[in-house]
């Protein structure tokens, strides 16, 4: 990966399509493999490969997904960032990735994205405020990027940070929070396959209002962690400091995994409510880890997750 910043090359322009196939697809397809690069969401758009990690569970529509959002940079309300994110400007965009890595650095998304395998990723997703969606995302594994750069040694946590650009979003006018978004994981968290750094849905470019051009998901925590419109990726020892987290800490742990016996101080997380169910459908039941605990729970194992919320 390069280096320094470049202005001939566009993110976008690198972006594998699937009416372009990579010479590896061109020739798996020649020895007559099974083509697996359309999208099962059924839609032209970017070339992705189907994941075994993706639920059966249906996704939720495009409409819900992409109208129904938290994106605080772009107001609070849940369609603030449908009818102001669309004038970001997401490309040309960058990613600098420092602290402690072998190879820090300004990566152009363009190089971040070069050879990497976009794959389809459908994960439930559950917002702290108990409501959830199922999303086809489009994205990678953050190991696979943290391995490029080179993990440091005694690195343990990674830091995150969105971008802060007030005369592009218009919420960062207002003391909301203290901006720029911060997040940050465990290192074990970040390098598990679950975690995905996602440039897309339903097999199209990631739109405005869900973190273009490159956002975290992290699907067995509260939606909150899932830092949007990325620009910074730091390696640190110590624990970083988290927006919400640091917002009302009583309320927003540094861990935030979703967990059904430990209730929001001013809500339950036993249940939540399924967006585009339909107005009878009912709630249904939180899981641990938001069903995620085969892949993930080990991680956590002599941590009391009452205390380590
Ligand atoms: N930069 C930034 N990232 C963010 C947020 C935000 O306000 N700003 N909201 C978080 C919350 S609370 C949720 S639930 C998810 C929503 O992601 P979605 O709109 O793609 O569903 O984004 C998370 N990432
Ligand atoms: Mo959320």
């Amino acid at each position: 990966m390069r280096r320094s910043p470049r202005t001939d090359l566009r993110w976008s322009d690198v972006t594998p399509r699937a009416s372009f196939l990579s010479r590896r697809q061109m020739m798996a397809a020649t020895a007559g493999a099974v083509l697996s690069a359309m999208p099962r969401t059924g839609q032209a758009g970017i070339a992705t490969v189907p994941s075994d990690y993706s639920t059966g569970e249906a996704p939720n529509s495009l409409a819900d997904v992409t109208g129904y959002n938290n994106f605080y940079e772009f107001g609070t309300g849940k369609d603030d960032p449908a009818a102001y994110a669309g004038s970001l400007t997401t490309d040309p965009w960058a990613v600098e990735i420092g602290g402690l890595v072998e190879r820090p650095g300004s990566y152009d998304l363009a190089d971040i994205l070069s050879g990497v395998t976009l794959e389809e990723r459908i994960y439930r997703f559950r917002c702290v405020e108990a409501w959830s969606m199922v999303v086809p995302w489009v994205g990678f594994p953050l190991s696979g990027l943290l391995d490029r750069v080179g993990v440091g040694a005694g690195a343990r946590y990674v830091a995150f940070e969105t971008l802060y650009r007030p005369s592009e979003m218009p919420g960062q006018n207002h003391a909301i929070l203290d901006w720029p978004y911060r997040e940050g994981l465990r290192l074990d968290e970040a390098m598990n396959p679950l975690t995905i750094l996602a440039t897309g849905l339903y097999g199209e470019e990631m739109p405005n209002q869900n973190g273009a051009p490159i956002r975290l998901v992290v699907p067995w925590k509260y939606g909150f962690k899932s830092i949007k419109s990325i620009v910074k990726i730091t390696l640190t020892d110590t624990q970083p400091p988290c927006t919400w987290n640091q917002t009302n800490p009583r309320e927003y742990g540094f861990y935030s995994n979703v967990n059904p016996a430990v209730d929001h101080p001013r809500w339950s997380q036993a249940s939540e409510r399924r967006i585009g169910a339909g107005l009878f459908a009912g709630r249904q039941e939180t899981l641990l880890f938001n069903g995620y605990a085969e892949e993930v729970a080990e991680l956590y194992a002599g941590q009391d997750l009452a205390q380590d919320f």
